[in-house]
C-alpha cells in the first residue's frame, strides 16, 4: 500500500514536472508561470544557478532537476526534494536508518520486488523498506505541490462555499473530480469564455464549476470554486439531477459513476488515457491540446444541460461558507502583519506561552467503515476546545468545509479562549475583520507537504527535530493506499499519527508492535490506532501535553 500510494502521488508529480519542463521550452501555450517569485525560491532551494538566465530557462532547470528524483541511480544521494524540505536532523536520522529514498521509481519498484513471494521476510526490514516508499511518496507530493504553485499560483485565502447545495439549478453544472489540476485549471479559464454559450442554451446563470475530492481542493483554493462534496458522496452530486457533467482525472474516482450518470442526463467524462471507466465518455487529455479538451468537455456539459429532466432535480439546500487557501506562504503572510521582520515569532511565542497548545494536521479520506465526516468533526472540536491549532487537507478538508468548520463562526463557537484570541489577533491584523477560520484549509492530498513546510520552519526556529514539536497528525477515515503512505511518512518524519480505521496489519502482533512502539524508537513518530473519535481526540490532547513537557514549555 505504501508503494501504491507513492506511485500515485509521484505519477501526479511527474506529470506536473514534465509539463513544467515543456513550459520552459515554450511548448505549452495554454500554460504559463504564474508565481515567478516562488520559481526563484525553489531554484535557490534546489541549488540551481539562475544568474543571467531567462525565467523560462529557470523553469526548465527546476523541472529537470526535479525529474532527477525519478532517475538518480546513486544510492548514497537522497532525493533532492526530501533533503531540501525536511530539517537537517531528520534527514540525517533517515539516512542513518537507510530510509531515505534515492529515486522514487526505483523505490516503488524495489518494494514490489521485495514483497514478491519468497523475498524479504524480516518484519523490521520490510517495514523500513515500506517507509522508504512512504518517504518517496512525501518527495513526490512535495514536488507536485510546489511546482503546481509555480504554474498555477500559490494559494491565498479566498471565501467560497461547500456542500451539495453549491450545485445551481439555473446553471450548467460541471463537477471536476480527481486530483491533478492540469486540466481543471484550463477548464476554469475556458468556462469564462464559454459562459454565453451556456446562457444561450437556457442556463440563466451560465456555467457553474464545482469541485469534488482533491481536484476540487485544487481549484477551490486557487479560484474559489465551490466544493460540492468529498470522496464518499461523489455519486450524490449526480443524484441532484442537475449535474450536467462530471469530468474526472485520476485517483479516488468511483467506477460506479457512469452507471449513476446513466440514470440521469449526466455526462461522466474520463480524460486520462490510463484511467478509463466502462460506460464513461473518454476525451483524451494531453497538455498540448488542453484548451481544445476543455472546450469539448464544457460543450458536452452544455449539450447535456438541454437534456435535463426537470422532474428529477432535487438539490438539497445545504451549504456552508468556507475560507480556504492557507498555503504555508499565506500563513506566513498573515503572521507578518503582526511581525513583519520575524513572521514566525508570533506563532512561536504563542506556542511557547501555551496560548496555542499544539498543532494538528487532519489528512486523508472518507471510509465506508465510518459515518462520513463524523469523526473529523468530533476530534477537531475536542482539539480546538483544548487550544490546538487545526490544519486540514484532502477529503478531511472537504469534511470541515462542508460542515462549517472552515469559517469564522466556527472559531467563535468551538475554539478555546486562548486559541480564539490568537486567531482573532492574526485575522484582524490580516484585515479579515475577525478570526481566522477554526480549521485552516491547506489544500489537496499532495498539499500535506505544506503542513510539513510549516512544521519544519517551526522546528528549525526552535532548534529541535520534528518529533520534539507538539504537532500531531490524524487520518480518522484513512482508506486509500495514498492515505497509508501519507500516514507512514508522517510517522517517519516524527509525528504521532492517529488512524481512525484499522490498517490491515493486525493479524501480526510483531508488525502491530513495530508500527506503534518500534516506530517510536526508530523515528520518534508512531501510529495511534483508535476508532472511537472521542477517545482519539483526548489521546491526541495528551500526546500534545507530553510533547510540551518534553520541550519544557
Ligand atoms: Ni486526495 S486519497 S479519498 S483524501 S481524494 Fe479523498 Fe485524498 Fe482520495 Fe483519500
Amino acid at each position: 500500500m505504501m508503494a501504491a500510494g507513492a506511485a500515485a502521488h509521484s505519477e501526479h508529480g511527474r506529470h506536473i514536472a514534465l509539463a513544467m519542463q515543456k513550459i520552459g521550452k515554450g511548448l505549452l501555450p495554454a500554460y504559463r508561470i504564474r508565481d515567478e517569485d516562488k520559481l526563484y525560491r525553489i531554484a535557490e532551494l534546489l541549488d540551481i544557478d539562475t544568474l543571467g538566465k531567462e525565467m523560462l530557462e529557470v523553469a526548465y532547470d527546476v523541472a529537470t532537476k526535479t525529474l532527477e528524483d525519478y532517475q538518480n541511480q546513486d544510492h548514497h544521494k537522497g532525493c533532492h526534494w526530501i533533503s531540501a524540505t525536511l530539517p537537517d536532523k531528520r534527514v540525517d536520522l533517515l539516512s542513518r536508518l537507510g530510509a531515505l529514498p534515492h529515486n522514487i521509481d526505483a523505490t516503488v519498484s524495489q518494494i514490489m520486488a521485495r514483497t514478491h513471494i519468497g523475498c524479504d521476510a524480516e518484519p523490521k526490514n520490510v517495514f523500513l523498506g515500506g517507509i522508504r516508499g512512504a518517504l518517496a511518496d512525501f518527495n513526490g507530493m512535495s514536488l507536485a505541490t510546489e511546482l503546481s504553485d509555480v504554474m498555477f499560483g500559490t494559494p491565498s485565502p479566498v471565501v467560497t462555499e461547500a456542500n451539495i447545495g453549491v450545485i445551481d439549478k439555473d446553471a450548467v453544472n460541471i463537477a471536476v473530480n480527481g486530483h491533478n489540476p492540469l486540466l481543471s485549471e484550463i477548464i476554469c479559464d475556458i468556462a469564462r469564455d464559454m459562459n454565453d454559450l451556456a446562457k444561450e442554451a437556457g442556463a440563466e446563470k451560465g456555467i457553474n464549476i464545482v469541485g469534488i475530492c482533491c481536484t476540487g481542493n485544487e481549484v477551490m483554493m486557487r479560484h474559489g470554486v465551490p466544493l460540492a462534496t468529498n470522496y464518499l458522496s461523489q455519486e450524490m452530486a449526480i443524484l441532484t439531477g442537475a449535474l450536467d457533467a462530471m469530468v474526472v482525472d485520476v485517483q479516488c474516482i468511483m467506477p460506479s459513476l457512469p452507471q449513476v450518470g446513466n440514470c440521469f442526463h449526466t455526462e461522466v467524462i474520463t480524460t486520462m488515457d490510463e484511467n478509463k471507466m466502462q460506460g464513461a465518455r473518454h476525451i483524451s487529455f494531453h497538455e498540448q491540446n488542453a484548451v481544445e479538451t476543455a472546450r469539448e468537455v464544457i460543450q458536452c456539459a452544455i449539450n447535456a444541460f438541454t437534456r435535463r429532466d426537470p422532474n428529477k432535480i432535487n438539490i438539497p439546500n445545504v451549504k456552508q461558507t468556507a475560507v480556504v487557501g492557507f498555503s504555508s506562504e499565506a500563513v506566513i503572510t498573515a503572521l507578518s502583519n503582526l511581525d513583519a521582520v520575524d513572521p514566525l515569532k508570533p506563532l512561536v511565542d504563542n506556542i511557547v506561552n501555551g496560548n496555542i497548545q499544539g498543532v494538528a494536521l487532519f489528512a486523508g479520506c472518507n471510509s465506508t467503515q465510518t459515518v462520513q465526516d463524523e469523526s473529523y468533526q468530533i476530534i477537531a472540536k475536542t482539539l480546538a476546545a483544548n487550544n490546538v491549532l487545526l490544519l486540514a487537507t484532502g477529503c478531511g478538508a472537504g469534511a470541515f468545509a462542508k460542515h462549517g468548520l472552515m469559517n469564522q463562526q466556527a472559531t467563535e463557537q468551538y475554539a478555546g479562549d486562548s486559541l480564539k484570541a490568537v486567531l482573532t489577533q492574526i485575522g484582524d491584523a490580516a484585515g479579515l475583520n475577525g478570526p481566522l477560520p477554526l480549521v485552516l484549509h491547506m489544500g489537496s492530498c499532495v498539499d500535506n507537504s505544506r503542513a510539513v513546510t510549516l512544521a519544519t520552519a517551526l522546528a528549525n526556529r526552535l532548534g529541535v527535530d520534528l518529533c520534539d514539536l507538539p504537532v500531531v497528525a490524524s487520518a480518522p477515515e484513512a482508506m486509500s493506499e495514498k492515505a497509508i503512505a501519507i500516514a507512514s511518512w508522517g510517522v517517519a518524519i516524527g509525528l504521532p499519527t492517529h488512524l481512525g480505521t484499522i490498517p490491515q496489519v493486525t493479524g501480526s502482533d510483531v508488525v502491530t508492535e513495530l508500527m506503534q512502539e518500534g516506530a517510536k524508537d526508530l523515528f520518534g513518530g508512531y501510529f495511534i490506532v483508535e476508532t472511537d473519535p472521542k477517545i482519539a481526540g483526548n489521546k491526541l490532547v495528551e500526546v500534545i501535553k507530553a510533547k510540551r513537557q518534553g520541550l519544557g514549555i
